[in-house]
């Protein structure tokens, strides 16, 4: 009787457990996909006064119920921009990473996502009109990765921008990077 009970514990646990684990490929990020219920751990902050605004979206989704969307109404300028952003907490040093993306756009224009301290690895996202796409970027983290930042920066004006499904990956193999570094 009481193994019983126990086993049943157990069952609960997992059905609990499962839905979190199969919200696959959110990794070395927190709520990737947007299906959190919430946006954190991601954050959506808009710089230099730009008339700027970002919001989870029921409308359009690359996977579940929600994707992220930003519309900006402000032509480039210096230091004026939206964006969305979390830190990578996980990441290991000196290590190569690939991380992907969906998004879709209707007349983006300056949409990037910049990666690390000081935002100095940049990825231009597709501009004008498209449907669904992956944006990958490989990076290679440095000496120090605590708080390694991920923002996907709108910088000039689109009417709608969305985001969906980010997640980061090690780039694979070890023994490819040994031979490497053998020569
Ligand atoms: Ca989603």
């Amino acid at each position: 009787m009481k193994l019983r009970y126990f086993s049943s514990l157990v069952a609960l646990a997992l059905v609990i457990v499962t839905p979190v684990s199969a919200r696959a490929g959110t990794g070395y990020l927190g709520n990737g996909d947007f299906e959190g219920g919430t946006l954190k751990p991601w954050d959506w902050f808009a710089a230099g006064g730009a008339k700027a605004t970002g919001a989870l979206d029921t409308q359009e989704k690359h996977s579940g119920e929600f994707s992220f969307r930003i519309h900006n109404e402000s032509p480039l300028e210096p230091n004026v921009y939206g964006q969305l952003r979390q830190y990578a907490y996980t990441l290991k040093a000196n290590t190569t990473y690939v991380i992907t993306a969906w998004v879709k756009g209707n007349d983006v224009s300056g949409a990037q996502l910049a990666l690390g301290p000081g935002w100095k690895i940049i990825e231009r996202l597709p501009s004008d009109t498209f449907d669904w796409t992956e944006v990958r970027k490989e990076f290679t983290t440095g000496d120090s990765t605590e708080k390694y930042d991920i923002v996907f920066l709108s910088s000039s004006t689109t009417e709608a921008l969305w985001i969906d499904d980010v997640q980061i990956e090690e780039v694979g193999d070890t023994s490819a990077s040994a031979s490497e570094s053998s020569h």
